[in-house]
């Protein structure tokens, strides 16, 4: 019944767009042989089934939702604009007057039983039309970031009178393999702009990434506006390491942001670190201080020597406001409360402070995540671990039935050297070559079993960079191999089909202006202009 009125919609719209194109006569095109199977899709997904034809993406494609799909078309203007980006061609979405139109892209809402996960898609190519089955705005917006990945950079111009881009023909079943497939930003040891995280953003999106949990307060800056405690940015906002002048996010800032996230179908997560890494806060407020000495504007990278004072109700109502006034302004489920490397804070004091700020975050409807040290509190089985170092700390988490966020240093961290002789990062946990950071199971590690696991996310901590380009240097090409770690299900990866398909991804991260790490253990492809330009040089 549901699969008879959807097919019944998808007719009659095929049927509209063949009585607007069938009264020219359709010119019949040269099209190439290409193998869905073989393109390179990152993250892969689940099932891939070719039929070795190929659509013509060209001037006379358009683009339609199915009818009383709210969101849907946000998606799909977000396809035509991603489209025009790449290939110059302005596809129509949902229009249908006066246009001669041969082929559709149609997006399509269903109710069918196949796509249980919510952002779970079905994608049907063939040489007259594309079809992207979803039950979720969410579902819509992966979709087509594989879509995106299917058209080639270059059109083809040798077989026709005019440009096409040829998509090849097949199904593709996919749906993820975790719910949270995050990277994190330390906008804390370095200050990153409003158009900086929209770039990151926009380059996490195209593969499939969900959540970009930000690390907004740290010893060396305070990085969003509090309106009821100003001194928080006013003072503390004003360093950064190495002595420049910082910087914070306004609210609106933030809420710009925020908004270009959910465009994205991605959440924000926002950390506010402390019991430890409060220094910044309490040169604002000293009263929050609980280390005995005078704290002052601090720009080295030290950590562990802040803590805020446990004891004092004035700390808690200093948090309530500061939890307030970012969870109203979040419309992701989580708040994140920092609680590492707390080393000048008592063990009681830590846990007692842990448990009390898990009930302010939940006076505010958001589940508190912390990294990994707060599973030795007493906490509710709601909140989340992130593993970050301590495996015992994440069994304890498991023994609590909380759920747990991968993050282990010595494989997930953006910030590790990728060797030795890499420009920025640091080495503590371990250099992160681009094959070690891709060849690790989440599933198995460290003993946690996969019910507990919510996801895995790649965090980016910020000492030793200072601007976007340092940032997509550490960034890329790992991010994109953490993003196939948390998509795609274990039995499709492997390393060295993975290479070949991340090999190919240079000429789109060229045309984002993206500086990654050209590894040498990928044999980049190129697109021909910058060979051209790299001979030049
Ligand atoms: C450890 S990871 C930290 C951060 C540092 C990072 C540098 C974690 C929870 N704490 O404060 O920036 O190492 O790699």
């Amino acid at each position: 019944m549901i699969k008879s009125t959807f097919f019944k919609s998808i007719l009659i719209l095929l049927f509209t767009v063949c009585i607007l194109s069938c009264t020219e006569k359709k010119e019949q095109l040269n099209l190439p042989q290409t193998d869905l199977a073989k393109q390179a899709l990152i993250p892969l997904p689940l099932k891939i089934i070719p039929t070795n034809s190929a659509f013509a993406l060209d001037q006379f494609t358009a683009i339609y939702t199915s009818p009383r799909s709210e969101g849907l078309n946000s998606v799909a203007t977000f396809l035509s604009q991603k489209i025009n980006a790449k290939t110059g061609l302005r596809l129509s979405v949902n229009t249908i007057e006066g246009e001669t139109i041969d082929r559709v892209i149609y997006i399509n809402k269903v109710d069918g039983t196949e796509l249980m996960e919510k952002e779970a898609y079905q994608l049907y190519i063939t040489k007259d039309s594309i079809i992207l089955n979803t039950k979720t705005n969410e579902g819509a917006f992966r979709g087509i970031q594989t879509l995106r990945q299917l058209i080639p950079e270059k059109s083809n111009d040798t077989l026709n009178a005019r440009s096409i881009w040829p998509i090849p023909t097949g199904k593709i079943i996919d749906q993820p393999n975790f719910e949270y497939r995050g990277a994190m930003l330390d906008v804390a040891r370095h200050f990153f702009s409003v158009e900086d995280v929209k770039k990151y953003i926009d380059l996490l999106a195209y593969y499939k990434i969900n959540a970009l949990h930000l690390h907004l307060t740290d010893d060396q800056g305070w990085r969003i506006e509090i309106k009821s405690r100003p001194k928080l940015t006013e003072v503390g906002g004003s360093t950064e390491v190495g002595g420049e002048a910082g910087g914070f996010y306004t609210q609106e800032d933030y809420k710009e942001i925020v908004a270009y996230a959910e465009e994205h179908h991605m959440m924000i997560i926002p950390e506010v670190d402390m019991p430890g890494h409060t220094n910044a806060a309490s040169v604002s407020y000293p009263f929050l201080n609980g280390n005995g000495k005078t704290p002052k504007l601090y720009e080295g990278t030290h950590v562990g020597f802040s803590t805020f004072d446990t004891r004092k109700d004035t700390v808690y109502a200093f948090i309530d406001d500061v939890v307030r006034e970012i969870s109203e302004m979040t419309p992701s489920p989580y708040f994140h409360i920092g609680g590492d490397e707390s080393h000048v804070t008592k063990k009681k004091d830590y846990i007692y402070f842990v448990e009390r700020v898990e009930k302010i975050v939940n006076k505010y409807d958001k589940q508190m995540i912390g990294w990994d040290e707060i599973a030795q509190a007493q906490i509710d089985s709601n909140s989340i671990t992130q593993f970050w170092n301590s495996k015992e700390n994440a069994t304890l988490a498991v023994k609590k039935g909380m759920k747990v966020l991968l993050s282990p240093a010595k494989k997930a961290y953006l910030d590790m050297q990728y060797d030795p002789l890499s420009k920025h990062g640091l080495h503590w946990a371990a250099y992160i070559p681009v094959d070690t950071a891709y060849v690790w199971t989440p599933e198995t590690y460290s003993g946690i079993p996969k019910e507990n696991i919510l996801g895995v996310e790649a965090p980016l901590w910020s000492e030793t960079i200072s601007n976007i380009s340092e940032l997509e240097y550490l960034a890329f090409p790992r991010a994109i191999g953490y993003s196939e770690l948390s998509w795609s299900s274990e039995e499709n990866r492997s390393w060295d089909n993975y290479k070949e398909r991340l090999a190919k991804q240079a000429p789109f991260l060229e045309r984002m202006n993206v500086n990654y790490y050209p590894s040498s253990l990928i044999d980049w492809k190129k697109s021909e202009h910058s060979i051209k330009k790299i001979k030049k040089d």
